[in-house]
């Protein structure tokens, strides 16, 4: 078996001992970050699998989230970008109301600190109003709404509508992510993008981000 799969298998079997000699061996080797965690997540989909057939119970999707975030906890620190005087631009990110599933979005705001972006997290389970808040607070130049679970699809279309009706809609971009959506459905709610995987929506956010300056 090559190390990919012995990645996914371990990930997938929950087995500690053979996933972190196996991390061991990718980090000595100098092997990607993002080509290791892809792998990760696909251990985390067959554990999903095996959730759904009834064969793992929820103390094993914990297990799983605890092995992952102490697997991606192995990574050597990214070379953060964030001491520059500005930073590139505000990110308000949180995990919509009834999910409380975080390790892929706090994934994506180390990833936009580490490129630059001042990040308000506001965590998990977050209500429309809450976001409404935090936006009147903070005037993001970027507002992410997040989740896996596919009824938080619903939330974030409402949430959404309703930043419309407030009338505070035009003054930031919106994008969403997350197991619970794809590009189709986010223009079909009404988001401005699909954020993708956490590079992806980086390199979606500095663009975004020159064309607000442009505009300015
Ligand atoms: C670990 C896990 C848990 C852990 C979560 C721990 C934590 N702190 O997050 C715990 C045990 C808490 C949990 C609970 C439950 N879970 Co759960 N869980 C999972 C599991 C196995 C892995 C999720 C994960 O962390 N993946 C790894 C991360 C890195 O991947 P990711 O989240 O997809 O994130 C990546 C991208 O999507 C992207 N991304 C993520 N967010 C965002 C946001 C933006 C803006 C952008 C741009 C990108 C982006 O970047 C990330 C990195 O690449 C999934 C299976 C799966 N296929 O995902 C089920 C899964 C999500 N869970 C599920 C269910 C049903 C539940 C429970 C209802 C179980 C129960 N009966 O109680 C509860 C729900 C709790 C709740 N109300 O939210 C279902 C959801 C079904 C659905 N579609 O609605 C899944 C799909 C399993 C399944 N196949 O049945 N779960």
């Amino acid at each position: 078996m090559d190390k990919r799969e012995t990645l996914i298998k371990a990930m997938k079997e929950l087995e500690e001992d053979e996933l972190f000699s196996c991390m061991e061996d990718l980090l000595a080797s100098d092997s990607d970050r993002w080509m290791i965690m892809e792998w990760l997540q696909k251990g985390m989909g067959e554990v999903g699998k095996l959730f759904e057939q009834g064969e793992y119970f929820i103390a094993d999707l914990i297990v799983a989230g605890t092995l992952f975030r102490k697997a991606i906890s192995l990574f050597p620190p990214s070379v953060t970008l964030k001491k520059r005087n500005l930073p590139l631009g505000r990110i308000l990110i949180g995990v919509m109301e009834g999910d409380i599933h975080d390790i892929g979005k706090d994934i994506v705001c180390q990833t936009l600190e580490t490129g630059g972006f001042e990040v308000i997290d506001l965590g998990v389970d977050v209500s429309t109003e809450i976001f409404i808040e935090a936006i009147e607070k903070y005037h993001p130049d970027i507002v992410m709404l997040c989740g896996l679970m596919s009824f938080v699809v619903e939330r974030m279309e409402q949430t959404i509508d309703k930043l419309t009706r407030l009338s505070l809609r035009n003054s930031f971009v919106v994008i969403v992510g997350g197991g619970c959506i794809d590009r189709t459905t986010s223009q079909d709610i009404g988001a401005d993008y699909y954020g993708g995987q956490p590079i992806e929506n980086m390199q979606l956010c500095k663009k975004i981000m020159d064309e607000r300056k442009h505009n300015e």
